[in-house]
């Protein structure tokens, strides 16, 4: 199936075999070979550089990479969130996995889909100071006022019924907008769920594939297996449906306030489930 993209003044046109998942590994394929883009010069015709925000103070740090809570200079002073990833250059530049996945965002954002966290800018912030071959990129979005899992942990009591609903709804709209991008989210907990000021639910934490999965190998971050599937846990193959499970565990959540399935370990989430 043929796929085009837009990436700034770049046309990629790229064939899909399968759907891209947001934090997994891209299971897509080229037909024709890409652009090499080799040195920062490259680099800085396609991102602005960051200097037009000010960063404020860490917001978290995961396997995601680091997110800052920043401001835009250029903008009246709008706060924003950035997302501070490192790219690992090849031979050829900028991985064309990097390159496809920033032009998806891009892409999606110009739904502006209330359920999803919006894109402002993407832009660069020069190659790595530690590593030559590492190129530092901020995703920047909107900021948005707290996380579920800090909003559930700070709820007095159980939750009034429309408000689950309403944030039911708000989540399974944005996770159905994925879908129908052939997008899967893979690992949609508490954590990436954010609450707006006015108690709306958007999806977060669209980490570069690559990165994520290296990232993840090199911390030693604990990361949550709560709200993952069998086949995630087992290492099988999967599809949207680990989305709708992980919707399932939220869901569940909302109502109890507690998570559903407390697994300790990989073995232990996998008995959690089958108990
Ligand atoms: C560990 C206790 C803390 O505006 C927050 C935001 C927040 C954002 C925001 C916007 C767009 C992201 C964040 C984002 C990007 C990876 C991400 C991973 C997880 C969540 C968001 C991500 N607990 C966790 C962090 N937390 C406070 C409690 C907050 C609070 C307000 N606003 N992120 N995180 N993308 N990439």
């Amino acid at each position: 199936m043929c796929y085009c993209v837009q990436f700034n003044c770049y046309i990629l046109n790229l064939k899909h075999s399968k759907s891209i998942t947001m934090s997994g590994a891209s299971t897509s394929t080229t037909s024709q070979s890409p652009p090499a883009i080799a040195s920062i010069n490259d680099v800085s015709a396609l991102f602005q550089t960051a200097k037009k925000y000010e960063e404020l103070n860490v917001i978290g740090t995961g396997a995601y990479g680091t997110v800052y809570k920043a401001r835009d200079l250029h903008n009246g002073g709008q706060i924003v969130a950035m997302k501070k990833v490192k790219v690992a250059l090849t031979e050829d530049g900028i991985p064309l996995s990097t390159l496809r996945e920033i032009a998806l965002l891009r892409q999606l954002e110009a739904y502006r889909h209330p359920n999803i966290v919006r894109l402002l800018d993407v832009c660069h912030g020069g190659q790595s100071v530690d590593r030559e071959h590492q190129l530092v990129l901020f995703l920047v979005f909107e900021h948005v006022e707290q996380d579920l899992e800090s909003y559930l942990k700070k709820a007095p009591g159980p939750l009034a019924e429309n408000r689950i609903r309403s944030m039911s709804y708000d989540i399974l709209c944005g996770v159905d907008f994925l879908h129908s991008h052939r997008i899967v989210h893979r690992d949609l907990k508490p954590h990436n769920l954010l609450v707006t000021a006015a108690g709306r639910v958007k999806l977060a934490d669209f980490g570069l594939a690559k990165t994520y999965d290296t990232e993840m190998k090199l911390t030693s971050v604990v990361v949550t297996l709560w709200y993952r599937p069998p086949e995630v846990l087992l290492g099988v193959s999967y599809n949207t449906a680990v989305d709708v499970w992980s919707c399932g565990c939220v869901l569940a959540q909302l109502h109890t306030r507690s998570p559903l399935l407390p697994g300790s370990s990989d073995s232990d989430q996998l008995h959690c489930i089958f108990r």
